[in-house]
């Protein structure tokens, strides 16, 4: 069975929806560790008691990102995993790490790429009335938030929304979602193709999902 390492932040939610989903099989992989820049994580409480290894790599200690991105990198390489999964994870990554994990290394963006990359993404999409939003997992490239796209989910823009509201619509998505596209690349069924992401083989999912264009 593949493997697969969790980067974290914060609260963890996305790493939970996919801790739960390979524990009920509906996703067949094994999650091998979880691991945060930040001490404080409430994940790692969460991953520690499934069982699940864990680790703190701290950014503050320190002194520039290319050091944390290597000691980053050490400790996920010592877990030999297929997939680098980011789920929340706050920190940009440097080229070198990046390319290290190319074709293995995803994201979950809490927007409709390639609208609002970066952070503060539902407050962006309220200040620009847009009527749909989302999120969207891609595979990572050294320039943020634009690497390829394996799947995305839409949810509509409701009259009164905050930012909050508008954010609890769209996670409820990410964790159908990231799921889901783990489960794509275990299998093998995605393709980089010119830039973009190919399912082979595509099958019945919901219609709220755009899914990757169809291989041949
Ligand atoms: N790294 C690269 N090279 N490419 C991507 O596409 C990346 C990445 C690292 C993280 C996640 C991303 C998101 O989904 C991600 C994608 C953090 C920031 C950020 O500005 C931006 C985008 C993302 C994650 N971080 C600040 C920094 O200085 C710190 C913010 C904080 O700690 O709260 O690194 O949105
Ligand atoms: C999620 O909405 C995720 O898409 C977003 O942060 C939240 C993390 O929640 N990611 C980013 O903004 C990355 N910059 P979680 O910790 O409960 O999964």
């Amino acid at each position: 069975m593949k493997s697969i390492v969790i980067l974290i932040s914060g609260r963890g939610s996305n790493m939970v929806s996919l801790i739960n989903a390979a524990a009920d099989g509906s996703l067949p992989v094994r999650v091998a560790a979880v691991l945060s820049n930040r001490p404080d994580a409430k994940g790692l409480q969460i991953a520690a008691a499934a069982g699940i290894a864990t680790q703190v790599v701290d950014h503050t200690l320190f002194n520039d990102r290319e050091s944390f991105d290597a000691a980053m990198t050490a400790a996920i390489d010592s877990f030999s995993p297929d997939l680098v999964v980011l789920a929340g994870f706050m920190r940009i990554l440097s080229d070198g790490f990046v390319m290290h994990y190319v074709g293995r290394l995803i994201n979950i963006h809490p927007s409709l790429l390639p609208s609002f990359p970066g952070l503060h993404t539902h407050q962006r999409a309220l200040d620009e009335g847009v009527r749909i939003h989302g999120c969207t997992v891609h595979f990572v490239t050294p320039a943020l938030d634009h690497g390829p796209i394996v799947v995305q989910a839409a949810v509509p823009v409701i009259d009164g929304d905050d930012a909050a509201t508008l954010a609890a619509r769209v996670l409820t998505q990410e964790h159908r979602i990231y799921p889901l596209a783990v489960r794509w690349f275990a299998e093998g069924r995605l393709r980089l193709n010119g830039g973009r992401v190919e399912l082979d083989a595509p099958q019945d999912h919901a219609s709220s999902l755009i899914s990757p264009q169809a291989a041949g």
